[in-house]
């Protein structure tokens, strides 16, 4: 099956240990992807939706108790604890080998062994890497070739280079008590059993992606980051790429795919990627970046015409929908949709309001990048594309100004480590409760922050024309809880001030906490958002901000010594600074 010894041999111990009943090797075609499917149908693992209006799109319903990322069944295990940090669960590997044997034993009796190669970025590019999943879900294998560059060409890079991430994944029997997904980064290893859930269970993306790439990059001397890429192209033809790093649900999707506002005719946004970037150092001192996925795994609700038509638009076929709602005639529905009522709910129970939302609010969509119309042929690029602004975002109801850029790299990396967000359905657990969550990397950063926040100052250091780093916070409520600004499109707006800040076009106003856009500079043009709504944007109350210093300056502690010196002291420079504006 494979010339690659470690490969087969590591196939033939699993095979052994779970005792499937059938081994078939992934090759990535149209036509096993259709017998999947098919196979999917069948069993009632898939629906089908009204062919006429969604061809070849179906649903998927999951286990009601499998239905997000389950972030404390998640444990990062390398040899020394301190290793995995306070930001990560840790268990010993022999441990965790110990416990994931017992679970794996015959868990695969009577279903199908998928042995999937794949390759997290473009086939011939050298930032690239490669691994092979091995599950017993027909809905991952599937999943896999949407979201992945799965199959042949994969194993073939596979075979020449010799190196690969080795993926082990089964349904197992879905009890939440026998879930675990466990990350071994020394010996470039995943194993998660009892969830089918996509960030547990596609082990491509956050497991491989970010979890362990990012302890590889680390020690390769790049970054894995959890940011989506695109790039804006201005009236005149010039184009600028970003990286902007938002918690999961916090509109990633929606921005790597913005529709510029009508006042902007002539400006065109190229998606590069939604939700995860690898970047590196170039020859020329920039910062490059690849979209290690090939396909979007977005949450549904929310997602309109009015939200993220490009969205609309590409999930009108050839999608896989999980946990969504379903209308009479079959097409799958969603809050936010339309103003519809849907005949089904995500567990396929009539719909009613007493039992809550329709869809479940993680749901989601599976689609191939190629779908979207603003895809890039960029993202095809071995090199990458070249950043010019980094965004940290968070979803902040006060406090954080509409947009700041940092002063230097140092600050950014200060304003990257300080981010917080109000918690969403993306992973288990309350939602709408502020938590740190330093570069949006607190649930898939592989190894201790402290080390990381020091990784991205080396990184700074060997870059000659690095990107300025910004934060936007798209998400500010007045006192009755409105948002202050329209955010989706409009958000092209801010992007503007960012490219040209970059460009070093306009000036701005330096304060204690970073450089705030002048009066008049964000484009209001053609917009509804009144004065005082603006001022409360664009500027920043001393005393919150000298009490969030202070709350920085414990979280920062609580990761001990491996906190580089250089974040402590910025910290203090920031908070000195806001002590010299007096009492406000
Ligand atoms: O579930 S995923 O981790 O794949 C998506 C997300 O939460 O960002
Ligand atoms: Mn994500």
């Amino acid at each position: 099956m494979t010339s690659n010894q470690a490969l087969a041999d590591w196939v033939r111990e699993v095979a052994t240990l779970t005792q499937p009943e059938k081994i078939h090797w992934c090759d990535g075609s149209q036509a096993e992807y259709d017998t999947l499917v098919a196979g999917m149908l069948d069993s009632g693992t898939l629906l089908q939706l009204d062919p006429k209006t969604r061809p070849r799109s179906y649903l998927h319903r999951s286990d009601p108790s499998d239905v997000a990322r389950t972030e404390h069944l998640t444990f990062v295990c390398t040899s020394r604890r301190d290793d995995a940090g306070p930001n990560n669960q840790w268990m010993d590997p022999a441990d965790a080998h110990a416990k994931m044997n017992a679970l794996f034993a015959g868990a695969m009796r009577g279903r199908t062994l998928y042995v999937v190669p794949y390759c997290m970025g473009p086939l011939d590019s050298p930032f690239a890497r490669c691994g092979v999943e091995i599950t017993d879900s027909a809905y991952v294998a599937a999943s896999m070739r949407t979201m992945t560059r799965m199959g042949t060409p994969a194993l073939k890079r596979i075979e020449r280079e010799g190196s690969f991430v080795k993926g082990l994944h089964s349904l197992g029997d879905l009890h939440p008590e026998r879930r675990f997904i466990m990350h071994f980064p020394q010996e470039l290893a995943i194993q998660s059993i009892g969830s089918g859930y996509g960030g547990n269970a596609l082990l491509g993306k956050k497991c491989h992606a970010l979890r362990i790439a990012s302890h590889q990059a680390r020690q390769e001397g790049w970054l894995a980051e959890h940011m989506l890429i695109m790039g804006i192209e201005d009236p005149q033809g010039r184009l600028h790429y970003i990286a902007a790093a938002f918690p999961s649900a916090c509109g990633k999707t929606n921005m790597a795919m913005l529709i510029p506002p009508q006042e902007y005719q002539g400006w065109k946004v190229h998606t590069i990627g939604d939700d995860i970037a690898w970047l590196h150092v170039g020859d020329d001192g920039r910062l490059w970046a690849i979209n290690p996925e090939a396909g979007f795994f977005g949450v549904a609700p929310g997602t309109s015409r009015h939200t993220n038509a490009n969205a609309v638009d590409m999930l009108q076929h050839d999608t896989i929908f999980t946990n969504v709602a379903l209308t009479e005639d079959r097409r799958p529905w969603w809050e936010g949709l339309s103003d519809e009522t849907p005949a089904l709910d995500w567990q396929g129970r009539p719909y009613q309001p007493a039992n809550g939302p329709a869809a479940h609010p993680n749901s989601r969509f599976t689609v191939s990048a190629r779908q979207c119309k603003s895809w890039s042929d960029a993202a095809e690029r071995p090199s990458g594309v070249p950043i010019s602004a980094i965004i940290f975002g968070g979803r902040r109801a006060s406090l954080v100004p509409l947009v700041l850029e940092a002063r230097n790299w140092r600050h950014g990396v200060l304003l990257g480590a300080s981010m917080a967000s109000e918690t969403t359905a993306a992973a288990t657990g309350k939602t709408g409760v502020v938590r740190r969550d330093p570069m949006a990397m607190k649930p898939f950063c592989g190894y201790h922050f402290g080390d990381y926040w020091s990784h991205w100052l080396a990184t700074g250091a060997r870059l000659n024309k690095a990107p300025g780093i910004y934060q936007v916070n798209w998400f500010r409520r007045d006192a009755q809880g409105r948002f202050l600004w329209p955010g989706f499109g409009e958000n092209l707006r801010v992007l503007k001030w960012i490219l040209d800040r970059c460009q070093g076009s306009i000036g701005a106003h330096e304060t204690p906490v970073g450089n705030l856009p002048l009066h008049g500079d964000i484009d209001l043009s053609g917009l509804d958002v009144s004065h005082d709504h603006i001022r409360q944007l664009t500027e920043i109350e001393p005393q919150a901000w000298r009490d969030e210093m202070d709350q920085v300056n414990s979280f920062l502690h609580g990761f001990g010594p491996r906190v580089p010196q250089a974040l402590h002291d910025e910290r203090e420079q920031v908070a000195q600074d806001l002590r010299g504006l007096g009492a406000t």
